[in-house]
């Protein structure tokens, strides 16, 4: 299970742009650490750009955080999952899957659903705190289909390299939505785990398929979960990790998400102006994204003014390329501005 499989250019990995996943090194961190995973039962997008988990019904806690790496070349940084709170009575629902998501039109190079549908391969690199076994699952959101990889993790780091089989049934949408999820099953309870193990095909979903003789992140507080170098390329073997550089990765991380740092406390400079010179009580300034989102962004930010009210504006005002702020009815002759603006469009 984790043979590392490098060959030499073939005919399946082609030189070019190969990695489909983004932010595989878990170079970007735009959110910082992320504790108390698992209080809530939604998707968390933890320090680590583009990788979430997904948790509900466990009283296990997790703390997700960017981690300095020193003993694997090439790779500096990891994602590292820390069981802060341990959940031995596991009922049947729980769970808590770290994924990555992809978008239907970044993904037709599978030919998902055509006679022609290619395999695909996903490596990365893992540890943890003691041998445990995972499951690598590609979903198919878009027809409900899945297929499972079971690996198991030690404390030294290794490069698993997990083929996914061609699948000529079901199309991925080509559009900006979700249709590939990546996930990586770190607990489950029985709903997942009391069938047996789709590995070897694509099959329309069964649930108590997907995870079946996982070991558990949250058994103990002990317990950790590292990862890094994640490839998702088409082909049955994992070419050499490709490096992006960082700041390629920002522009990619950032069609998703968007936090717009302020050097310092007076380097608010998204003041904001009145709309025209004899209407001092509209004031309105619009923050152009570095790159277009995915969708329009969900957006928060922190105002400063007197008087009014203020907001993100709607309608043709804010879109994927660009956010317009307001403060409506301001006093007279004060100053106004937006800071802290973050702007969201996660998948
Ligand atoms: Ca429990
Ligand atoms: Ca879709």
């Amino acid at each position: 299970m984790s043979l590392i499989k490098v060959k030499s250019r073939g005919t399946d990995n082609v030189s070019g742009r190969r990695n489909i996943a983004i932010n595989g090194a878990m170079q970007i961190a735009q959110r910082g650490t992320i504790t108390g995973i698992g209080a809530s039962s939604a998707t968390v997008y933890t320090a680590c750009d583009r990788f979430n988990i997904y948790t509900t019904g466990s009283a296990g806690r997790l703390t997700a955080s960017q981690e300095a790496v020193t003993d694997l070349g090439g790779f500096p940084n990891a994602l590292k999952l820390q069981c802060t709170t341990a959940d031995t009575s596991v009922a049947a629902g729980e769970l808590f899957i770290l994924g990555t998501r992809f978008e239907g039109q970044d993904v037709q190079g599978i030919q998902k659903g055509y006679s022609t549908a290619k395999e695909v391969t996903v490596s990365f690199y893992a540890k943890a705190n003691e041998s445990r076994v995972h499951v690598c699952e590609i979903y198919d959101v878009d027809n409900t289909r899945q297929c499972s990889k079971a690996f198991t993790v030690t404390t030294s780091w290794q490069r698993f390299s997990l083929t996914f089989p061609a699948d000529t049934t079901g199309k991925f949408d080509d559009d900006n939505g979700l249709s590939l999820n990546l996930m990586w099953h770190l607990h489950s309870g029985s709903n997942l785990t009391s069938g047996t193990l789709n590995s070897s095909a694509f099959a329309s979903a069964t649930d108590a398929n997907r995870a079946v003789g996982i070991g558990s992140i949250v058994a103990s507080t002990n317990n950790n979960f590292f990862i890094t170098g994640v490839q998702v390329e088409i082909g049955s073997s994992a070419s050499d990790f490709e490096h992006r550089s960082f700041g390629e990765e920002l522009q990619l991380c950032q069609r998703y998400h968007f936090v717009r740092n302020f050097p310092g406390a007076d380097a608010r400079n998204a003041w904001m102006f009145p709309i025209s010179p004899s209407e001092d009580n509209y004031r309105r300034t619009t923050v152009n994204l570095p790159t277009t989102m995915r969708t329009t962004p969900t957006v928060t930010a922190g105002f400063s003014h007197t008087g009014g009210t203020n907001g993100v504006d709607g309608g043709n005002w804010t879109g994927a390329s660009s956010v317009s702020f307001y403060v409506n009815g301001i006093n007279s002759n004060t100053h106004a501005y937006v800071n802290n603006i973050v702007a969201t469009a996660e998948l």
